[in-house]
């Protein structure tokens, strides 16, 4: 019997503005774009829920529901560390630590010891321990399985936990609208209301083939979901060293400038594939890497300089200058550091 708990923080770039302007505390702030006419709200204080204010709304419509609203911009940086804080708590208790974003992780506690081994207690400690640490609230839940986790977590937000003991599932399912699973979305939703399935247990009257026929595939899934199993097994990420991008040429590259043409594009490549990077990693220390067209390879690394397209293409002029043959291909990329890597490294020696 596995004990998974889904941690999730309670309106979390607004709380972390919050606890960094304490005279906020108790108002309705949002954090989102500012400008009246096209900014988007991202998240919202529980206050400024009350008048109907959401995530993903225009700022000038939230505006009208809420006058008042105090609308913030942007830290990512701050919540960036308000995360990696979080995850070296969870880190405490586990190394089965699976983030789902930012704010938001699966932990797999069936083998800790701490707290008589109760899952419930370690819930707890972590929800303490992160307000204590970390200035902000969370809510968790506290299942068998992954997706009861994290419909239990939703059940008390904000700064709440929620139970749910093997021997209450059948009754938790009964009542369970069917929209609480994942993979049930309006469209979805709409045809089960069309078949008279509002529940769960609605669900279980049909049998696994009659599922299949209405859904498709995810109707094997709902087979499952509706009975209480998901086996799914929370997975930590495994832990990136590096980042790169490369390209082997049509016609070998002989030039200066077209080596540094051929940084321009390839740096593009690089940021872009930077920014959609988990928050836990820093880019650090940028390389280049040659492969000259007898296919020898030749490798550039400097640490102390930025990740910058400048420091590419100064790395691609020594590269290049070493050997003095055309080029066939370039990668550039960057050595990534993380927080929490050198804890995880101690905890799982296969690492
Ligand atoms: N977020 C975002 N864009 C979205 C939704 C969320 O950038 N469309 C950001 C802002 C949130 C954070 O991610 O603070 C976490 O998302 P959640 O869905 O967990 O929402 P909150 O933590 O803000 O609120 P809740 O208390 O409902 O968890
Ligand atoms: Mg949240």
């Amino acid at each position: 019997m596995k004990k998974i708990i889904h941690c999730d923080a309670d309106c979390f770039y607004a709380a972390v503005e919050i606890r960094d302007n304490p005279q906020l505390k108790g108002l309705p702030v949002a954090v989102g774009g500012k400008t009246q006419r096209r900014g988007v709200i991202t998240t919202c204080s529980y206050e400024a829920r009350e008048f109907g204010v959401r995530a993903a709304m225009p700022a000038a419509h939230a505006l009208k529901l809420c006058p008042k609203l105090i609308i913030l911009g942007h830290n990512m940086e701050k919540y960036r560390i308000a995360s990696q804080q979080m995850r070296e708590i969870f880190l405490d208790y586990t190394p089965l630590v699976e983030p789902l974003s930012l704010d938001e992780a699966y932990l797999d506690v069936t083998a800790c010891t701490q707290l008589q081994s109760s899952a419930t207690r370690i819930a707890k400690e972590i929800q303490a321990r992160i307000y204590t640490s970390v200035g902000i609230t969370v809510s968790a839940g506290v299942a068998n399985s992954k997706y009861l986790a994290k419909i239990a977590s939703d059940i008390n937000k904000p700064n709440g936990i929620y139970t749910i003991p093997p021997k209450d599932i059948p009754s938790f399912l009964k009542t369970l609208p069917v929209k609480k699973l994942f993979g049930v979305g309006a469209v979805t939703q709409q045809k089960m209301r069309s078949l008279g399935l509002e529940t769960c247990h609605d669900l279980t009257a049909l049998s696994k083939i009659e599922l299949v026929t209405h859904f498709g595939r995810f109707g094997g899934t709902l087979y499952h979901l509706c009975r209480g199993i998901d086996e799914r097994l929370v997975t930590p990420n495994r832990i990136r060293k590096s980042i790169s991008v490369e390209h082997t040429y049509h016609r070998d590259l002989t030039t200066a400038e077209q080596y540094v043409d051929a940084a321009g594009a390839l740096f593009e490549e690089l940021r872009t594939r930077i920014e959609k990077l988990d928050s836990q990693y820093i880019p650090q220390k940028p390389f280049a890497k040659l492969k000259f067209n007898d296919f020898t390879v030749t490798t550039i690394e400097k640490a102390e300089r930025p990740i910058t397209l400048e420091s590419y293409k100064q790395l691609i002029r020594e590269g290049a200058s070493r050997q003095l043959k055309p080029i066939r291909l370039i990668g550039i990329g960057a050595r990534l550091s993380t927080v929490i890597s050198d804890k995880l490294n101690m905890q799982l020696p296969l690492f």
